[in-house]
């Protein structure tokens, strides 16, 4: 009988932290052993030549989701999945989304019927909650969190899904109880509802003032301000699409003082700009997502903040919404901007970009690298008792890249639902040629070996605070509030 299920042997294995020659030996979907020479596998896989890497963690994604206002988005469970482990992926976290009305629970309940039947891959959900009742708060959100669902997002913009300052401080402080994380939407709704419809009146509706209307100060301001709120009651807060400088600098600081602050940035924010909204007709909706894009001054920074650890993920946002009338033209052949769907895809080339754009043209390490694309996560969502490194024991989730295999974006090429790529004609140095998800091989040379539903849902351990630091506001503290305990 064969020692190992599977060997992978003669490739450049890395860590966020290591990078060695070794083969590795898997049994029973998991991580057996690693040293050089190891053979006694049922199979091989040849990776001389390869990386091999933790698989990927996509933490922000959009699946099967419907927005606020109605439209759903293009991928289900199954091709979702399927286009993650093209792109190197082993498991995914989209969102499950309550919307105003909706219990906690029957939320969840949906989104289990969407994703056990159909994802390849294993997956987990944030909560995105809108409607944070007392019952919510008090039964639903700590029955989700016992269920391993421990992180969740909230809106401080958007009508529909906005939460007040003072909800969010709810929010904060029965998350902080129940050992979960909350991710957050910053933007200043006020101001971008001005400039919208000040931009509105004045006639300027193609898709290029969609990026004017979202001023970067509003993402500042949003940032700031949940910093404060954050910070007050001594809560984990991630801030999600960073996509400037100065709230990325005030996350930096935030840090810097102890308190519990993380951020997370995305593809289109470094290698796409505003510019790209600025085409004739209706194609600029393609590049309408919020935040929106930027200038190539913040695409530079952006690699900076990333090496320098003041944002810990990169995710792709991928919000799939078609060039078609179930997507970005819902509301007509050329819809003003503020009737566009917000997203793009990307959760395919969200690796590969960063691979090709950072690892090869030398921006970054291959260690921070995998960092960004699996550990970080992986640690951040509580998982990394499992996944996100490659060490004995650990699930069996692994990506080979190809360091030298040229590729060119094309909408075609993806495995998506989607009918454009923002990406399109990029030229791509790198790419992940075999996934395995448990030992499973999930994707090799570019055909699908995965049964749809293969994926485990992964229950999530709570959100560990270890090593952060934060200091009590005297008006929270007993011996400096006259002796109120607020905690
Ligand atoms: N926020 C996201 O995270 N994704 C798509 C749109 C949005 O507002
Ligand atoms: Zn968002
Ligand atoms: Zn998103």
């Amino acid at each position: 009988m064969a020692e190992f299920d599977l060997v992978i042997r003669g490739g450049t294995v890395a860590t966020a932290t290591d990078t060695f020659k070794s083969d590795i030996g898997i049994r029973d979907g998991r991580i057996a052993a690693l040293g050089l020479g190891l053979d006694g596998g049922y199979k091989t896989i040849d990776a001389t030549g390869k990386f091999v890497l933790p698989g990927g963690i996509e933490t922000h994604c959009h699946i099967a989701q419907e927005s606020a206002t109605g439209a759903m988005t293009a991928d289900d469970y199954y091709t979702g999945s399927v286009s993650a482990a093209f792109g190197g992926n082993s498991t995914i976290v989209p969102f499950a989304a309550q919307h105003r009305g909706q219990t906690i629970k029957d939320v969840i309940r949906t989104y289990d019927d969407r994703a056990a039947p159909n994802s390849v891959l294993d997956y987990s959900y944030h909560l995105i909650v809108s409607d944070p009742t007392e019952e919510v708060l008090r039964e639903e959100l700590p029955m989700a969190f016992e269920r391993g669902i421990t992180s969740f997002k909230v809106f401080m913009t958007y009508d529909k899904m906005i939460v007040s300052d003072e909800h969010m401080l709810d929010i904060l402080v029965t998350a902080r109880e129940n050992g979960a994380l909350t991710m957050v939407h910053a933007e200043n709704n006020a101001l971008i509802k001005w400039m919208v419809n000040r931009l509105i009146a004045r006639g300027y509706d193609a898709p290029k003032y969609h990026a004017v209307s979202h001023p970067a100060a509003a993402e500042v301001e949003a940032i700031q301000r949940g910093i404060t709120l954050a910070s007050f009651v001594e809560a984990p807060l991630l801030f999600v699409h960073v996509s400037t400088d100065a709230g990325a600098r005030a996350i930096a600081e935030a840090r810097m003082s102890g308190q519990m602050i993380f951020g997370e940035t995305c593809p289109q924010y470094m290698f796409l700009t505003a510019d790209n909204l600025d085409l004739p007709g209706a194609e600029g909706t393609k590049f309408c997502c919020s935040p929106p894009l930027r200038d190539t001054a913040t695409q530079d920074i952006l690699w900076r903040h990333l090496n320098a650890g003041t944002l810990q993920l990169y995710s792709s946002d991928h919000a799939p919404y078609r060039f078609d009338e179930t997507g970005k033209l819902s509301n007509g052949p050329n819809p003003p901007f503020n009737k566009v769907a917000n997203g793009m895809p990307g959760i395919e080339l969200r690796a590969p970009l960063l691979f090709s754009e950072g690892v090869a043209k030398g921006r970054i390490s291959l260690n921070t690298f995998v960092a960004l694309t699996a550990t970080n996560a992986a640690r951040l969502f509580g998982m990394s008792e499992r996944k996100g490194s490659i060490a004995i024991g650990m699930d069996a989730d692994i990506a080979i890249w190809d360091p030298d295999k040229k590729t060119q974006v094309t909408a075609s090429g993806m495995h998506d639902n989607m009918d454009y790529t923002p990406f399109e004609g990029m030229e791509l140095t790198g790419w992940p040629v075999t996934v395995l998800n448990r030992g499973n091989i999930i994707v090799d040379g570019g055909e699908l070996k995965a049964e749809r539903g293969a994926g485990d849902f992964i229950k999530r351990l709570p959100f560990d605070a270890t090593g952060f630091m934060p200091t009590r506001a005297p008006e929270m503290t007993p011996a400096t509030n006259f002796g109120a305990k607020l905690f």
